[in-house]
């Protein structure tokens, strides 16, 4: 059947032209149109009837795959029962009740939780704590930010100033948050390439820290925001040591430290939190995805009790922190992370994450040695094979790994010339076996 009248037919109506995609080639994909129509499980369903294993959980977020039935009846429950709430000076049961739930798979000491609709501004959100409580403890001097290089923190603005990836800073130069900093990232191939799991090499790179606060001075510093591991960035895996020192120096220096967990927060690296798996507690998390399952948007930040209290000064009749959305604590996206913690619980996910992180590990290794593999790192369920770009055409080797793999039945994601999986944690060893292996046919296709 030719793709066009393969198309869905609200597509055969409308057309494609008034869509514009995100973080997408338009012309390209016009040009070559994919629709997907159905999701059950870990597998999507496209419009020409191929069932696709989704390697990636949607982005990052389908953890328990996709139309649990649990999470889908809370929604049409909630829908039915209330569809949505005022926030502001009002609140609805559910939504206390998960701050709590929340606070509870967190680190201890971090107890409140501020809610908002996705991962970018949960990371404004957070900045805008970090700044407010300098400000509000008296040393509103402290206003800089630092990030690191190869970060992913959103598309807000405050996100994308901290984030550190060139692509998405280019056209934006001018109009970044002013004073933020980069720490340089933790790559490095010819230490640390073909590392299982967290590399050996690199903890001395939080040092820079150190040079960073030398020279702005600790007194003007708010905050460092680093993901525990880069997902976006194609699954960049901390340096053993390298967190514990980004901790001590913050701590030393009375810099808040923000860990950005809307990738590995809620199991993805077989704990709670990378907080709870790399053993090192930040002053704020801020998570989003999976949280709900990817069922319905809702992201948010989960604070330190001595930050929250910091704010709870003045008159009780005054509004102690001037920010808020229309969505943040929306009564759909609180029922479908209640049921969607319930569903974690029940099939202990977390942990299963953890146990089939050394089968991944095993098999994306064995991936060593096909043509242009330069490198293959791993960290819970999730794993990245990089290939060497083809110079001057950065994207287009990962680009036909991604082609030649919907032709094999797996959803990929590439980001550059790298390939990153991360499949739902109800995945089996042989659903992830055929992942890798066809992932080594499509590899072998684009040589
Ligand atoms: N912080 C981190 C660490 C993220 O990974 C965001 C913030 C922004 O979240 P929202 O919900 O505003 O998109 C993210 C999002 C990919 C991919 O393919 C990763 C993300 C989003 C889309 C694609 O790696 N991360
Ligand atoms: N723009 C306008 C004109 C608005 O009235 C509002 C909210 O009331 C916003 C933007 C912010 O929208 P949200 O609260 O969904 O982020």
């Amino acid at each position: 059947m030719k793709r066009e009248n393969a198309l869905h037919e609200d597509v055969n109506q409308a057309g494609l032209d008034a869509y514009w995609m995100p973080f997408t080639a338009n012309r390209y994909y016009k040009s070559h149109p994919r629709m997907l129509v159905r999701a059950e499980g870990a597998y999507y369903e496209t419009d020409d009837g191929k069932r696709l294993f989704d390697c990636l959980s949607g982005l990052w977020c389908c953890t328990l795959g996709h139309c649990n039935p649990a999470v889908a009846d809370a929604i049409g429950r909630q829908a039915k029962e209330m569809d949505y709430a005022t926030a502001f000076n009002m609140g609805h049961p559910k939504i206390f009740s998960l701050a709590q739930r929340i606070a509870d798979l967190a680190p201890e000491g971090l107890s409140k939780v501020f809610f908002v609709n996705s991962g970018s501004e949960a990371v404004d959100t957070a900045l805008k704590i970090a700044l407010a409580y300098h400000r509000v403890r008296g040393e509103g001097t402290r206003t800089r930010f630092i990030g690191r290089e190869r970060g992913y923190h959103g598309v807000g603005f405050g996100g994308m100033s901290v984030g550190g990836m060139m692509a998405n800073r280019k056209m934006f130069s001018t109009a970044m948050v002013p004073g933020v900093d980069h720490l340089p990232h933790t790559i490095n191939l010819s230490q640390m390439a073909f590392s299982r799991g967290q590399p050996t090499w690199g903890a001395h790179l939080a040092d820079e820290l150190e040079r960073i606060v030398g020279l702005h001075d600790a007194s003007n510093i708010a905050a460092v925001i680093v993901e525990p591991m880069c997902g976006s960035a194609g699954v960049l895996v901390p340096p053993v040591g390298y967190l514990q020192k980004l901790r001590e120096i913050c701590d030393k220096h009375g810099i808040l430290l923000i860990f950005d967990e809307v990738i590995t927060g809620f199991g993805r690296l077989g704990a709670n939190f990378g907080a709870q798996r790399y053993g090192v507690v930040p002053d704020m998390i801020t998570f989003a995805k999976g949280v709900t399952n990817g069922s319905v948007p809702m992201g948010g930040v989960i604070v330190k009790q001595e930050i929250h209290d910091t704010f709870m000064t003045g008159p009780a009749t005054a509004v102690e922190f001037f920010h808020g959305y229309t969505y943040s604590g929306h009564p759909l996206a609180a029922a479908a992370a209640h049921a969607a913690l319930d569903e974690f619980e029940k099939g202990g996910l977390f942990q299963r994450a953890r146990s089939l992180e050394p089968v991944l590990e095993k098999m994306v290794h064995e991936l060593k040695g096909e043509p242009g593999v330069i490198d293959i790192r791993n960290a819970g369920l999730s794993a990245a094979v990089e290939l060497e770009s083809i110079p001057g055409q950065v994207g287009a080797r990962a680009r036909k790994v991604f082609d030649r793999g919907i032709e094999e039945n797996m959803l990929f994601r590439f980001t550059g010339d790298t390939i990153a999986v991360a499949p739902p944690f109800i995945a089996t060893e042989d659903e992830i076996g055929r992942m890798i292996e066809a992932l080594r046919t499509c590899i072998r296709a684009a040589a």
